[in-house]
Parts: structure tokens; C-alpha cells; sequence
């Protein structure tokens, strides 16, 4: 009979032996760290290597986890109930399942419940750092012109509702401003998301917005507030039931959203803070002067890596990544994709063997205990395949380099858009931009072909490269025609 533990504080040390618990002191932690947006990815990364910072007799860098978003009610719930602490599961290649308690978050707040207790948080003399996981489209920006959009209705209610934000962008404001105000020294805002120099990004964006809402702080903020960049991995899947199940049966633990991860982790990190930081480096994270190559490497390698093989593969009728490349012709598809069109845009990376890289990432993927659905890699592809994808077609375009198998993973998503919901394909399009994108992906089966690639916000010029749309065009028909196996075999037997 087993003796399963509700996840808190008092159970802790009730825990089974091989469970990594925090050996530190949790009472005597202060907040120095706000993490706006507590999803599964920053609970398998950033709070991982705070926690384990604080195993290091660190005291003033535990993290407030805060929900800017009324959906993010229940994962503070969920927290609050358990204390704060949740358990990371992380499954090795061979299947060797551990279990790790994570204490470094704190305290929560839940900001739609009350705008100024989250604005007190964030001003509060002794955070340091707010850290951010918002998603690529967090930041608001128009993906053909990089410029933040005054014009969305939640950032026009946060300019005429100061005092009751919604977005990230009217709370950092008003935070910002409070600090300003009463005299208290500036911090640091880290993006954590997938976007190339994420931090300038953030910094463009926010300063967007303030010169809008706020104009006299906008001196304050380039004088006392540092935005650096970084490269984050760690592949986290959705968490599922039978993941929950199983942290009661093997390991007696009762909680209500663990998460589970790749034992991979990563994280390079500018060094460019205002106010203090944590020492990441001495738990594994790497600080450098010019985070720009291995973000760039990472995105468009692994993130566009993903997005190939979840198109594909929901063409297909695969479900998850690992059942994704462990077919021949879409793993080889991976690697060519990887080795012809994104390898010649990247250049010489310091410290790094590309080869070696890429062979990593491959093996990543083929995990077969990470069950990493592709439900959530194609969720939000409005967002991503700007950011992941796109940049590496225009560039191979100037460089006079092949385009097309980054060219076939535009036309999989159209096809993947369009057949959505029709027999054979049941699933539903999760993306900010579903409608628009399912209507110009249909519209483009008979009346007008270039209907998906008008889609400015995401194609910008692209549409104007005769290259890009006669390859597109020639694929999309393929594709319609003959299947995505077909248009694989073909392309490959082409070039
Ligand atoms: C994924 C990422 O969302 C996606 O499409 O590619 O979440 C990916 O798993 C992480 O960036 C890995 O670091």
C-alpha cells in the first residue's frame, strides 16, 4: 500500500530518499526575482537554476511568480496550495525517471485580482530583476515591421486605464514609474521567450509603449533599467495526467502540476544587469558579452526544427515530436532542412561545433520518454514561423541559397490551416490569429493562390520575391495533390 504525500512544506521531509528536495531554508528567503508568466517552461528552467542557486546559501534571490493573465489563475492557485513548490520530472534517454522538488518560488501574486498589489511587487527596493515568459507574442509586435501595435484594444485600455492594466507593458510602466517616483534604484528586465536579442526586443517594445503612456520616464528607464539578452532551452512538454499518476505511483507524491522535461538545459545570458543578479554561472548558465550567435542558432535550429516536424507530422497523422523523427524521411528531411538552408546562414560560432549541435538537437527529439505533443508546437504559429522560420528564408534568399524545404514547411502550415477540422485532420487551430489565417489558407485553395502569403503582419515582402512564391506555389499544389510523403520524396529526389 503506498503512503502518497500532498506536496507542501510540512511533507517535505516525508518525501521518498531519492527525491531531490530543497535543503535550504525557505523561511528566511526574500523575494529579489518577479517572474511575470509561470508556465511550464520557466518552472523547468529559470526557477530550476535559481533553486539551485539558493542550495548554495544564497538568501535574497527567491522568485514571486506572478499571472498577469486571468488564465493563469490556476496555476497560482495550484501553487499557493502546495506552498510554492512543485516537483520537476526529467526522463534521461534510457528512461531513467528523476524526481526534484523545486523551492525557489516563493511568493504569488495573481495581478487581475488586484493591479496594485502587482505594481507594489514590482516596485518593491528589493527586486532586482523581473524575468519574463510571455511567449513570442507577448511583445506585441507586427511580425513584418518589428513595431510594437499601439492600435491592439488591450494596449489601448492599459493607455486609457493606467491604474488597472492587462498587459505586461502597462504594469512594467506603472512599476517603472513607482520606482522612479519614490526615489528606488532602477532593475533589470529579462525576456526569456524565443525571439532573437529578446531583451532589445523587450526594451523597443516597452519603450514603445511608454513613449505613449508615460513620455517623462522614458530618460529614467534608459538610465537605470538594463534589458540583456539571452538563449534559453529546455524542451518542456504540456504536462499530462498520466504524468501526475505517475509521480504518485513512483515516486508517492501528490502534486497537482508538476513538470516534466528533457534532462537538457541551457541558458546564455548577457551580462548586463542594473541592480545585481543571482550567480547563474555557478549552476551551469553562461555569461557573455554577445548572446546574438547562439540565439540565432538555437531559434532557427531547434525552434524551426520543431515547427518542421509539427506541421509535417500532423499532415501525417503523428502526434508527438519523438513519433515525428523517428520516421526516415522526416528525420532526414530535419537534417537536410538543418545542414542546407539553415547551417550556410549562421556562420562560424564561437566555442561551438555546429555538426556536433546539430546531431544533439536530433537526438533531443528522438527522446522517446518526452512525450512532446505537436498540438503545442503548432500552437501560436503566427508568432513563431516569423521568428523561427521566415528570417532564414529571406536571408538564404540574399545569399543565393537553397529555400526549399523552409519554403515546404510554409506550404505544410497553409495545408495544415486548411484541412483543419475535416476528416482525417481533428484538430482545431490555436493561435491568436486563427481566423485570418484559416480564411486566407482556404481562400487560397480556389480563388486566389497567394491569399496565405498576403497575410502581411506574418509575410511582410516575402511575397514580393518571385523565387520564394513560385517555389511556395509549386509545393502547396504538391502538397494538395499527392500528399506530404509524396511532396518529400519528390523535393528530395530534386535536389
Ligand atoms: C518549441 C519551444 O514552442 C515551440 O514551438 O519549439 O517551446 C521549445 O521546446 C523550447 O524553446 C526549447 O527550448
Amino acid at each position: 500500500m503506498q503512503d502518497i504525500k500532498f506536496l507542501n512544506t510540512e511533507n517535505l521531509s516525508l518525501l521518498p530518499n531519492e527525491v531531490k528536495i530543497p535543503d535550504y531554508n525557505r523561511s528566511k528567503i526574500q523575494t529579489g526575482i518577479v517572474h511575470i508568466g509561470v508556465g511550464g517552461f520557466f518552472r523547468a528552467h529559470c526557477a530550476f537554476y535559481t533553486d539551485k542557486v539558493l542550495h548554495k546559501n544564497t538568501t535574497n534571490w527567491g522568485i514571486c511568480g506572478m499571472g498577469l493573465l486571468p488564465n493563469d489563475r490556476k496555476i497560482i492557485d495550484t501553487l499557493n496550495r502546495q506552498d510554492g513548490l512543485y516537483t520537476l520530472m526529467s526522463t534521461q534517454s534510457d528512461g531513467v525517471l528523476s524526481a526534484r522538488v523545486i523551492g525557489s518560488m516563493i511568493d504569488f501574486v495573481f495581478a487581475p485580482e488586484n493591479p496594485q498589489i502587482a505594481i507594489k511587487k514590482m516596485a518593491d527596493p528589493a527586486v532586482k530583476i523581473i524575468t519574463l515568459t510571455i511567449t513570442e507574442g507577448g511583445y506585441n509586435f507586427n511580425e513584418a515591421t518589428k513595431e510594437f501595435q499601439i492600435e491592439d484594444p488591450t494596449i489601448q485600455w492599459d493607455l486609457n486605464n493606467p491604474q488597472h492594466p492587462k498587459t505586461v507593458f502597462g504594469y512594467l510602466t506603472q512599476a517603472l514609474k513607482k520606482r522612479r517616483d519614490n526615489n528606488i534604484p532602477g532593475l533589470t528586465l529579462q525576456s526569456c521567450d524565443n525571439i532573437q536579442k529578446n531583451g532589445a526586443v523587450l526594451k523597443k517594445m516597452l519603450l514603445s509603449f511608454v513613449k505613449k503612456a508615460q513620455p517623462d520616464l522614458i530618460d529614467w528607464i534608459n538610465q537605470n533599467v538594463t534589458f540583456p539578452n539571452s538563449m534559453v532551452d529546455r524542451i518542456t512538454p504540456v504536462t499530462k495526467p498520466s504524468d501526475i499518476k505517475k509521480l504518485k505511483s513512483e515516486f508517492e507524491i501528490d502534486d497537482g502540476w508538476p513538470v516534466v522535461c528533457e534532462p537538457f538545459i541551457q541558458w546564455i545570458i548577457e551580462d548586463d544587469f542594473a541592480n545585481g543578479r543571482p550567480e547563474w554561472e555557478s549552476v551551469g548558465a553562461q555569461f557573455v558579452q554577445d548572446v546574438g550567435p547562439y540565439e540565432k542558432m538555437k531559434i532557427r535550429l531547434l525552434n524551426a526544427g520543431h515547427s518542421l516536424l509539427g506541421f509535417l507530422g500532423t499532415l501525417y497523422g503523428c502526434k508527438t515530436i519523438d513519433e515525428t523523427i523517428e520516421l526516415p524521411m522526416f528525420r532526414s528531411f530535419l537534417r537536410e532542412f538543418m545542414d542546407k538552408e539553415v547551417t550556410p546562414v549562421l556562420g562560424n560560432i564561437k566555442g561551438i561545433n555546429i555538426e556536433a549541435y546539430k546531431d544533439t538537437l536530433i537526438q533531443r527529439f528522438g527522446n522517446k520518454y518526452i512525450k512532446d505533443e505537436l498540438s503545442r508546437i503548432c500552437l501560436e504559429s503566427s508568432a513563431k514561423i516569423p521568428t523561427f522560420l521566415l528570417p532564414t528564408i529571406k536571408e538564404q534568399l540574399v545569399n543565393g541559397g537553397s529555400i526549399h524545404r523552409g519554403t515546404l514547411v510554409v506550404a505544410a502550415w497553409c495545408r495544415y490551416l486548411e484541412v483543419a477540422g475535416t476528416p482525417g485532420y481533428n484538430y482545431t487551430i490555436d493561435d491568436k490569429m486563427a481566423t485570418t489565417l484559416q480564411t486566407e489558407a482556404r481562400a487560397s485553395m480556389s480563388n486566389d493562390p497567394m491569399a496565405f502569403l498576403k497575410i502581411r503582419p506574418i509575410f511582410g515582402d516575402l511575397v514580393n520575391s518571385k523565387q520564394f512564391v513560385e517555389t511556395y506555389l509549386h509545393l502547396i499544389d504538391t502538397i494538395r495533390r499527392s500528399g506530404i510523403k509524396k511532396t518529400i520524396e519528390e523535393l528530395q529526389m530534386s535536389q
